[in-house]
């Protein structure tokens, strides 16, 4: 972390309020999110930390062109989830959707059918396809989408180059698919022999996403898929070491030896991690992780010498609401501050 007189820490009076306000006015906080868990998790940061500059480095290794439009599964979830219009049962997509248009396709057998798109999403995926057509880069283009959402943070795509997951799985046979189908069609079912972000060794980090990260005043990463979405983002040339010189405070997606949503275990098994909070955090590494959130299940964890140097917190993880969030949020950028 650069040296740097931190601008929140006055001598303002200390009441609760008072205490809340001084203490975020000028943050600065950069997160490196996935979809559904991390969008989550930025409501807390929004309500922890309501003075805060909040820059979210979304992951698009997801991204999927589907009939021509191109899908982005992570940095919509942030969008839709934060701008008020996810759909909160599935937590992603639109709420109120209806399925028209997906059902005139089918009836003329176009497909993918397995990857359901609403009437009120495809808007979106037309308009940014339109946009990207144009020659705006995807960084622009999310930007202008955000206008309407108004998210409250700053959202960028890790990279404005197309980068995406592909998979190399065993079904009856190796074949190599899209992140989407296993996830979506196969639900992971298939073991994944090797998950590989396609295109990200030639990219580059999308503009602002450095600096975003050099300014920040830590960086946090949520509970977010640790291959697929955090790994993926930290697999742009650049981005992981420009994390690992910051302070870096994360929440483990894993909570007992299992994930709290998705399918992380299959994605840690691809690469030969165990599927614990310990595993997760010894994965990232101290070189770059510098405080780790688990569960009270979990936490042995701050005893665990796999995690020497890494500062080890244990609280109510299980994101159950909006005030469990905020606290999980809270004690994340306390920690962070702590480290700072
Ligand atoms: N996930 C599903 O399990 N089934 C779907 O049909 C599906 C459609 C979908 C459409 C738009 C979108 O933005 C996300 C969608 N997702 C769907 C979720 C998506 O696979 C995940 O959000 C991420 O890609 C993994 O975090």
């Amino acid at each position: 972390m650069r040296e740097r007189e931190i601008p929140w820490v006055t001598s303002a009076p200390r009441g609760p309020r008072a205490r809340r306000t001084c203490d975020t006015v000028g943050m600065r906080i950069t997160v490196l999110a996935g979809g559904v868990g991390a969008a989550r998790f930025l409501r807390g940061v929004k309500s922890a930390a309501p003075d805060a500059q909040v820059t979210v480095i979304g992951n698009t290794g997801d991204d999927i062109t589907l009939f021509g439009l191109r899908v982005c599964p992570d940095l919509d979830t942030v969008m839709y989830t934060l701008g008020g219009g996810i759909s909160e049962e599935q937590g992603w997509g639109r709420a109120d959707e209806t399925f028209g248009v997906s059902g005139e396709l089918a009836a003329y057998g176009a497909g993918p059918s397995w990857f359901t798109l609403g009437d009120r999403d495809f808007a979106t995926h037309i308009l940014r396809t339109q946009l990207l057509a144009a020659g705006k880069p995807l960084s622009e283009v999310t930007r202008l989408l955000c206008e309407r959402w108004q998210p409250g943070v700053r959202l960028l795509p890790m990279s404005d180059d197309t980068i995406e997951t592909h998979v190399l799985i065993d079904d009856a046979g190796r074949s190599l698919v899209h992140f989407q189908e296993w996830w979506v069609r196969l639900h992971a079912a298939a073991p994944a022999l090797a998950i590989t972000a396609q295109g990200a060794e030639s990219s580059a980090p999308a503009p602002g996403v450095l600096e975003a990260i050099a300014d920040a005043d830590f960086v946090l990463f949520p509970p977010s898929n640790p291959v697929v979405s955090i790994g993926t983002i930290l697999s742009v040339p650049g981005i992981k070491d420009a994390a690992a010189a910051k302070t870096v405070v994360g929440v483990s997606p894993i909570i007992g030896g299992a994930p709290v949503r998705g399918m992380a275990d299959a994605c840690l098994a691809a690469i030969g991690v165990q599927t614990s909070a310990v595993a997760v955090a010894a994965h990232y590494g101290p070189g770059l992780l510098d405080g780790w959130l688990v569960d009270e299940q979990d936490k042995t964890a701050a005893d665990d010498p796999a995690l020497a140097g890494i500062a080890v917190r244990a609280l109510p993880l299980y994101m159950r609401g909006t005030a469990a969030t905020a606290a999980i949020a809270q004690a994340a950028i306390d920690l962070a501050r702590e480290l700072a």
